[in-house]
């Protein structure tokens, strides 16, 4: 492991919006070699624990507060390794504990600027070993003329403006950490007295009515954040979905997500919001909408008696600021046995990032 003073000058850093997350973007081999080492040194480059992260590039928020390292691939299937880490804002904690298909959509592009995948026409399909998981992802990156570009007329909600798109495609992700789509093997379990699935199609998630909690679905994120019994609430069926969900103690991890669900307002599949797991999503995770839209595929669970189920596989699951287009693809049993997504991502910032010294970040805000 490189001494302390190696980082004192900078880090070379991709400060990139992945989908509707940003996140930093690094080089492993820019970083310490040992996990404990990298988790010290994002806590000082994030500002973490510090509610405005005011001392680091973190954006005080969990959405803004996360880190894609990419390196060259360590699979044949794969063209670059990814590997996620959540910076928790107001804790001293760094996770993989889940993975992050928001900011996977930046890592095309990021392994593409920094020479680990070649360009390899308008168009560049980069397979993408998600270490977390282990499973493999294909992003399509628009790279006319040998570069790639972030321009183009994709618009995602949550996002202003258009943007080049960045279609990504999954298979095999059911069970992504908990072993199986459906851990408990039922479509449905009663936790707390409450209806519920627990269900894992690329990220755990537990996924209620909302109307069991009082919630309508057309409440926005701030109003949902203040209603601090219903997250209390929340947080005492995940602690004990957890273990249900073979995640264990779950008291200190950022899985599973807490969704709440009601019929769609605004013509989509389902109304979704969603806890991650402690502050209310601004609108959804990818893996989270691809499980939640899963759920409304299931015979039994509650999202599918809410739910109004498109006549193909476009899944527009509403959020907060709009709704999240899911591809799930279908057998002839109406298994899910594919899923995809669309996302745009875009370059902010190319540079050197400076940590604050070791010791100095306090959580006192
Ligand atoms: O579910 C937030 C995000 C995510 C994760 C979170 C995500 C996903 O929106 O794949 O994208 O759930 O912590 O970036």
């Amino acid at each position: 492991m490189r001494p302390e003073a190696a980082y004192d000058a900078g880090i070379p850093c991709l400060w990139m919006r992945g989908g509707t997350s940003k996140g930093a973007y690094f080089e492993a081999r820019d970083l310490p070699s040992d996990r404990a080492g990298i988790d010290a040194l994002l806590l000082r480059i994030m500002g973490s624990p510090d509610l405005r992260q005011i001392d680091g590039i973190g954006g005080a928020d969990p959405l803004t507060s996360k880190v894609a390292i990419l390196s060259p691939p360590s699979r044949d299937d794969a063209d670059v390794d990814y590997l996620f880490l959540q910076v928790f804002v107001d804790a001293a904690r760094v996770s993989d504990a889940q993975g992050c298909g928001n900011i996977l959509a930046g890592v095309g592009p990021a392994a593409i600027e920094r020479g680990i995948v070649p360009v390899t026409g308008d168009e560049t399909p980069v397979r993408i070993h998600m270490v977390n998981t282990g499973q493999i992802a294909v992003a399509r990156v628009a790279t006319p003329g040998g570069r790639v570009t972030y321009d183009g007329t994709a618009a995602i909600d949550g996002v202003p403006g258009r943007h080049a798109p960045v279609p990504l495609m999954f298979t095999g992700i059911a069970g992504s950490m908990c072993g199986a789509l459906l851990p408990t093997g039922n479509a449905m379990d009663v936790i707390a007295g409450v209806e519920a699935t627990l269900i894992d199609n690329g990220m755990p998630c537990v996924i209620l009515r909302g109307a069991d909690f009082g919630i309508t679905g057309t409440e926005n994120r701030e109003t949902l954040q203040a209603m601090t019994d219903l997250g209390a609430r929340l947080e005492g069926i995940r602690l004990q979905a957890g273990p249900l969900m073979n995640l264990g103690d779950v008291s200190e991890k950022s899985v599973p997500k807490m969704t709440l669900v009601s019929a769609p307002i605004s013509g989509g599949v389902i109304s979704t919001r969603s806890w991650i797991p402690h502050r209310v999503h601004a609108s959804i995770g990818v893996f989270a909408a691809i499980s939640v839209a899963t759920a409304c595929t299931l015979d039994g669970a509650p999202a599918a008696a809410l739910a109004a189920l498109p006549g193909d596989d476009r899944f527009a699951v509403e959020h907060p600021t709009g709704a999240a287009e899911v591809l799930l693809d279908r057998d002839a049993a109406g298994a899910v046995q594919s899923a995809g997504t669309l996302r745009t991502a875009r370059k902010l910032f190319d540079g050197r990032v400076f940590p604050a010294p070791p010791g100095v970040l306090s959580s006192d805000g």
